[in-house]
């Protein structure tokens, strides 16, 4: 059975565990990390060296990057029932994903530590504001895109990007900020809510 290292408060862990309930994937997934106290911190190192979750084994097989485990399950277990077999559509499935990985997660994360996390290390105002804005902009291009009329980030088939972006767009809709009216991603969370992997992995989480 795969398992799946990591919290499941952790953002990057629960793309992973929407990933296995899309493709009805048997899992176990288990708490450790560096300083957890059922793990040698070594051999957490020896499978992550960046020290972070969420890392999957795979029988002998080893990996982490959150987006790019999604991707392995979905090509290793899906066929084509979360990647479209066209080239051209599974590369926009992959922008979207690199772009939630460095663009849309780099633009809030300071405003999330601060405000969401309490961090003192995250309690400059002008940042938390510039944070915001930038959260919001990220969020505004997302509804221009959905605003065209797709039902999903790619045409009217979910992929691995809903799952990613969607975690996003949920942690932005729970954060404690103003929230400007963006009709066409409340309309995708709307529809992404209907989804049992949604309500397991993102509705409850902040
Ligand atoms: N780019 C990595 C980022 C992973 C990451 O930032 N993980 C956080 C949790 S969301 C982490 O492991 N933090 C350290 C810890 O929890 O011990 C990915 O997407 O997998």
């Amino acid at each position: 059975m795969l398992k799946i290292l990591g919290k499941a408060s952790s953002i990057n862990v629960r793309k992973v565990l929407w990933t296995c309930d899309e493709l009805d994937l048997p899992f176990f997934r288990e708490d450790w990390g560096v300083g957890f106290q059922s793990t040698s911190e070594a051999a957490f190192l020896a499978m992550n060296p960046n020290a972070q979750v969420p890392v999957l084994v795979d029988r002998a097989f080893v990996m982490w990057e959150s987006n790019a485990i999604c991707r392995y399950l979905a090509t290793q277990y899906g066929g084509s029932r979360l990647l479209p077999a066209f080239g051209q559509q599974k590369a926009l499935v992959e922008q979207w994903m690199d772009w939630q990985a460095t663009e849309f997660n780099n633009a809030w994360r300071y405003a999330f530590m601060a405000l969401v996390r309490n961090s003192p290390a995250h309690q400059d105002s002008a940042q938390v504001g510039a944070s915001i804005a930038a959260w919001h902009r990220h969020v505004g291009i997302i509804d221009q895109h959905l605003s065209m009329g797709t039902d999903c980030m790619v045409g009217n088939t979910f992929t691995p990007a809903d799952i990613v972006i969607g975690l996003s767009l949920a942690r932005w809709q729970a954060a404690p900020i103003e929230h400007p009216i963006f009709p066409a991603v409340d309309a995708y969370l709307a529809r992404l809510a209907q989804r049992p992997g949604y309500q397991a992995w993102a509705a409850n989480f902040t």
